[in-house]
């Protein structure tokens, strides 16, 4: 007999879909719905009722499943670098590195190994804005022949602390103070101050934290480093130290600080799209992996230890060696299922390379690991499609949660005799630990060689560049502001003072502090080691529009046939060009044509790009010059230092003050004077 129920009850016809009856937006598809267990669905519009508008029924196990699932869908975030970014892609070595190296992603210019890579920022959370002043983290995945290869770095070349102990006490200090919830990835904050104020090692990183390096324009234009020593181990067994260096072939870009305010305002998502779109659009970023090799010898000879994460190995004493290239060429194709779940660990290490014995790396050596069972919910996240070998692998652990293979046989174990063609270890093959001497007691200390706070803090001050030097400047004096503990301040004047007395005075007097530092006596005086120009930020990379932002502000009546020559020209300089109109429907020319835009003037301001061109016709000059977006459009172009082409504007140029403003140009001579970057000279 058939049951007599109430029909599936049509929602009004203007609401979208309405399931069975109504009205439904959605188009044909031979893909049956089904439940994770198979069941095919017959509503998923409704939820099961008793009675036309009763309550809803505990037997929809089909709701109950769906909300369950939905219950659980978020996972532990990182407790640190929660926000990350990421694309696959590939690297191939330009030669084979088999004299210093048995890694078989390094031995042979033919082969092709995927990677996967994570750039993040550390200390704010997953939904955290894109461009707070702070360290990004630059992790690849190396899918090799022999194994995963994790180089878990960052894009600044040093680190805070000495000793992996010392790590929660550092990110429970840079990271939202607990009673009140925050400031959300900000270091300018009481308590990062009060505990870097007492860490004097950390003052070299603090200093490129406070760099622009710390700002980056774009994820696609940033330096990697490995931080660590590392070793390389070739087939002889010979070991070298190494230093690994990642260096984006379009070479690097920062914001300013007040860009960098704006852009998280404007688009909180501003790395992550452009990296995104860059892909989409086939601007695949590159990065060169640079080596720095050198022997035990070499090592014993300088004045810091390669032990010690808060000393880089300046270029000039060792000279990077170019040995491969990665590039990154495809966006994922789910957020969660691969730059969320990807799992990086230094631990999955490969033959041929292997860990010094610097006690921060061996620290993370076992952080990683660990903190993946509890993200990813137990030790077969190996098994998770992103963090699968791509190499066989076969071994006799078993089981656990989420186990998704399905082992045969009745041999786990090993050695054995029932199972001759079972997984065996292999001397020639297998991993080999190299055989690094170690001697002495055992204890809970510091070596002295490890002492030397200052020294390479004051190398770098003194060795970028001078608009790099302000920058600094300006940066501790907005973070210092921001410390409400006078004690505080002071003794990170101290500090200062140390690294260079200019650099102390400069902050002292900017905060309106001259006087107030309080004396440090550092265990080692610093020394005035030889500078390093290879730290610059600026002047070290050819100039270049490749891959860089340009936005066209196209208001009405602007001439049609110089915005598409500038358009073309930019286009084919390898400029990502963004045309901007006053209303997102489109931008009317001279001569009645309309062009489609990418966006409108509200939402996209100058900010978003490294170079603008404003064009307009006589009724347009007028309109944007009332229009306090496109006002501010071009003030803020000036202000940031950006190459600015005008036409037809000379009432919005009035307006925002561009008279005599060096940097700003016809559209004919944009594209060169772009490719410079930024207009230093207006800085003053
Ligand atoms: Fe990490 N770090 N870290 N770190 N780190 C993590 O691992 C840790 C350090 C870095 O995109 C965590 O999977 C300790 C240095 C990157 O998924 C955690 C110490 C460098 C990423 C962890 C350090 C890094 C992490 C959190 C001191 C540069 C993001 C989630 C001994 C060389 C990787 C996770 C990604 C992530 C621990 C110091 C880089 C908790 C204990 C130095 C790029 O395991």
């Amino acid at each position: 007999m058939k049951s007599k129920r109430p029909k599936h009850h049509p929602a009004p016809s203007d609401q979208a879909p309405t399931g069975h009856g109504g009205e439904t937006h959605q188009t044909a598809s031979e893909a049956l719905l089904t439940s994770n267990h198979g069941t095919p669905v017959s509503d998923n519009q409704n939820s099961l009722r008793a009675g036309v508008r009763g309550p809803t029924l505990l037997e929809d196990f089909l709701l109950m499943e769906k909300i369950t699932h939905f219950d659980h869908e978020r996972i532990p975030e990182r407790i640190v670098h929660a926000r990350g970014s990421a694309a696959h892609g590939y690297f191939e070595p330009y030669m084979s590195m088999a004299e210093v190296t048995r890694a078989a992603f390094l031995a042979d210019p033919k082969v092709k190994t995927p990677v996967f890579a994570r750039f993040s920022t550390v200390a704010g959370g997953s939904g955290s804005v894109d461009l707070p002043r702070d360290i990004r983290g630059f992790a690849v995945k190396f899918y090799t022949s022999e194994g995963n290869f994790d180089l878990v770095g960052n894009n600044i070349p040093v680190f805070f602390i000495q000793d992996a102990i010392k790590f929660p006490d550092l990110i429970h200090a840079v990271k939202m103070d607990p009673d009140r919830g925050y400031p959300q990835a900000a270091s300018a904050h009481d308590t990062f101050w009060d505990f870097i104020s007492q860490m004097p090692e950390a003052m070299h990183t603090v200093m490129w934290a406070m760099s622009d390096r710390a700002i980056p324009r774009s994820l696609r234009m940033m330096e990697g480093f490995g931080v660590h020593t590392f070793r390389l181990v070739n087939a002889a067994g010979e070991s070298s130290f190494v230093k690994f260096h990642w260096r984006p072939v379009i070479g690097t870009s920062a914001v300013l600080w007040d860009e960098a305010v704006k852009i998280c305002g404007a688009d909180q998502d501003y790395h992550r799209r452009d990296l995104y779109e860059a892909i989409a659009k086939g601007h695949f970023p590159e990065f060169e992996l640079g080596l720095q090799i050198f022997d035990q010898a070499t090592a014993d000879g300088f004045e810091f230890d390669v032990l010690d994460a808060t000393k880089l190995v300046p270029e000039e004493l060792v000279p990077l060696r170019m040995v491969g290239k990665m590039t990154l060429d495809r966006n994922p194709d789910n957020f969660f299922a691969e730059t969320e779940q990807v799992a990086f660990c230094p631990s999955h290490m490969v033959p041929g390379i292997d860990f010094s014995d610097d006690p921060l790396l061996q620290g993370r050596l076992h952080s990683y690991l660990d903190t993946q069972l509890s993200r990813l919910g137990g030790p077969n996240f190996h098994q998770i499609p992103i963090n699968q070998p791509k190499c066989p692998f076969a071994n006799n652990q078993r089981d656990g949660h989420m186990q998704m293979a399905v082992p045969k046989g009745r041999v786990n174990y090993e050695p054995n005799t029932l199972d001759p063609a079972g997984p065996r270890e292999s001397p020639p093959r297998g991993f080999e630990t190299f055989a690094a001497p170690v001697s002495g007691a055992k204890a809970r200390v510091r070596s002295e060689t490890f002492a030397d706070h200052y020294s390479q803090a004051r190398l770098f001050y003194r060795s970028v560049t001078p608009q790099e030097r302000k920058h600094m400047e300006m940066a501790l004096t907005f973070e210092l502001g921001k410390v409400e503990t006078l004690a505080i301040r002071r003794r990170v004047l101290g500090h200062l003072d140390l690294i260079a007395p200019e650099l102390g005075t400069a902050v002292a007097e900017a905060l309106g502090m001259p006087g107030e530092a309080t004396v440090i006596q550092p265990a080692m005086p610093p020394l005035d080691v030889a500078l390093s120009p290879a730290v610059r930020l600026y002047g070290r990379y050819a100039p270049t529009l490749q891959g860089r932002r340009v936005g066209l502000l196209l208001g009405p009546g602007f001439d049609g046939a110089k915005a598409g020559n500038l358009e073309a020209e930019l286009e084919a300089a390898g400029a990502m060009v963004t045309r901007i109109g006053l209303q997102a429907g489109g931008a009317g020319d001279s001569e009645g044509k309309r062009w489609p835009v990418d966006g409108a003037l509200a939402g996209t301001p100058s900010v978003l790009f490294e170079a603008v061109a404003i064009l307009a016709g006589a009724t347009g000059d007028a309109l944007l010059a009332a229009d306090p977006d496109a006002v501010q459009f071009a003030m803020d172009a000036k202000r940031h230092l950006k190459v600015i082409a005008l036409d037809g504007v000379d009432t919005l140029a009035n307006q925002a003050n561009l008279a005599g403003v060096v940097g700003i140009v016809e559209t004919t001579a944009f594209v060169e004077l772009a490719k410079c970057g930024k207009v230093w000279e207006r800085e003053g």
